[in-house]
């Protein structure tokens, strides 16, 4: 399927396509749980279980391969410990890749459409309180969408009330007692904030910034997904910290955190 075949397809039945082409290549009929990689949580998957399946993103209908570095262009299919099937999208694609808001939420509804009944969302981001120094994980309580856009098409009204499940924050919190919380607001990026975007974000209320999640938690949410949403604070947000941001300070502080993240996502996943 090429990207204007794409364009023009329904999303629903484009991900059905691509659901069909996973279950065909993993030889795995239906998907439990689906996981987003972002920055910082590249290798936070290894713990989660055995790979059985990795393809590569660009091979799969309507997908298309990542263009940032630190992120992963496969997606695989894990089986845990505990028997469950989970799919790792590691192709995250962002709204500022200029492709479409269909394509960031495709790869949440062909999980959808594979069967997974939970959705988790990662990400890197920026960090709104000081306490939180990079390498922290943070959970994702809810989100403002700044992107002045929705993943929904029609006059489709879907409650985000508890979008981000309380109930797996709290089996997130059995894991480690020590995560706090925060919301997150989604920019379009890809430039970062300035420093008084940042303290607008914080006087509406966020504590967290970023460029994805708000996006694909909505289209979860829409496609009957429970949705868990856990940031990586990979830097302090433009303006709260003296220094300039750079994508490298980000790719370290993710390398940094890895054993801690990869244990705890591993430890949610397990719980749920
Ligand atoms: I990693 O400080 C990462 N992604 N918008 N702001 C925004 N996105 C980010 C940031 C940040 N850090």
């Amino acid at each position: 399927m090429s990207y204007t075949e794409f364009l023009n397809a329904d999303p629903f039945e484009a991900a059905r396509d691509a659901a069909n082409y996973i279950a065909e290549e993993t030889g795995v009929d239906a998907h439990d749980v689906a996981l987003v990689l972002g920055s910082g949580w590249g290798e936070a998957a290894e713990l989660i279980g055995e790979t059985t399946a990795t393809l590569s993103a660009s091979e799969i209908p309507g997908f298309t391969a990542p263009s940032v570095e630190g992120h992963v262009g496969t997606i695989r299919s894990v089986l845990t410990k505990e028997g469950k099937r989970a799919l790792v999208l590691g192709a995250r694609t962002h709204y500022y890749e200029g492709k479409g808001v269909r394509s960031v939420v495709h790869g949440v509804r062909t999980a959808a459409a594979t069967g997974c009944k939970t959705l988790v969302l990662t990400n890197g981001c920026g960090g709104l309180n000081e306490d939180w120094t990079p390498g922290t994980p943070v959970l994702i309580s809810d989100h403002i969408n700044l992107t002045a856009t929705s993943p929904l098409e029609g006059a489709t009204f879907v409650d985000l009330t508890d979008l981000y499940s309380s109930r797996i924050r709290g089996l997130a919190r059995e894991v480690d007692s020590s995560l706090d919380e925060g919301v997150y607001a989604q920019f379009t990026g890809p430039h970062y904030e300035t420093p008084a975007e940042v303290q607008y974000a914080k006087r509406i209320g966020a504590s967290l910034v970023g460029m994805s999640t708000a996006l694909e938690a909505i289209a979860g949410r829409h496609a009957g997904m429970e949705v868990f949403g856990i940031s990586l604070v990979t830097n302090l947000a433009a303006g709260i910290s003296p220094v300039p941001l750079s994508h490298e300070e980000v790719l370290e502080a993710g390398q940094a955190a890895g054993p801690r993240i990869s244990k705890l996502l591993a430890g949610i996943i397990a719980k749920l």
